[in-house]
């Protein structure tokens, strides 16, 4: 089987690492060292190789390299303001391309008030349903969202198991009636 291909995106220190730690071993280090450019992480269990790309922006031009990723995590720091350019400056190079995303935001614990609602509005602004395809996380509650983010990933990246994947997805604007689509998002 081929293994699936993920990559993380994300400012400097949007919990990256910790949430990849969560998702693969319901556990995380307290302080995770920085991810310098980039972390491969082969996960033989379930067919998957997860690349996080470090938040520095000298990252970003390795962006070009995974276009052709199964699926990318766009990670947002929630313990801040919003902030829109920190996700634009991704979504500008996934926007060349048809591409599936899931948005993570990151340290729900310590939410910035606010920050969570405007996240929203800025994914409905850009036509998505924040309902499916945002997943908030925290590193003292795994056990609430490592079950159904890995579920959703699955759904995602083996889509021939049968499910639904477009429960997941579906634009603010699709209805009952739309045809069933593979292309859970197309920004
Ligand atoms: N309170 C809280 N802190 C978190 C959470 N996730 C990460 N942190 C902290 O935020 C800091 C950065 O976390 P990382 O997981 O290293 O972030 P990153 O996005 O991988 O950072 P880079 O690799 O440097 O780009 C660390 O001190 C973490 O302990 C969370 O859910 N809640
Ligand atoms: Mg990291």
């Amino acid at each position: 089987m081929r293994s699936k291909a993920i990559c993380l995106l994300g400012e400097k220190s949007a919990g990256k690492t910790t949430m990849l730690q969560g998702l693969r071993s319901g556990a995380v280090s307290d302080n995770p060292l920085p991810t310098l450019v980039y972390d491969n992480q082969i996960d033989s269990t379930n067919h998957r190789v997860y690349t996080e790309l470090s938040g520095d922006p000298k990252s970003l031009s390795l962006i070009a390299q995974h276009l052709k990723n199964d699926l990318f995590l766009v990670c947002v720091d929630l313990s801040k303001p919003f902030d829109v350019s920190a996700v634009d400056v991704y979504l500008e190079q996934l926007l060349t391309i048809d591409v599936q995303i899931v948005f993570i935001g990151c340290k729900q614990d310590i939410a910035h008030i606010g920050a969570i609602d405007e996240l929203r509005a800025y994914l409905k602004k850009l036509d998505l349903n924040p309902d499916s395809c945002l997943v908030l996380t925290s590193k003292n509650t795994i056990e609430q969202w490592r079950a159904p983010l890995e579920e959703k990933l699955n759904y995602i990246l083996n889509p021939s198991i049968g499910a639904n994947i477009s429960q997941f997805f579906g634009t603010q604007t699709s209805s009952a009636t739309s045809p069933p689509s593979n292309q859970t998002i197309s920004l």
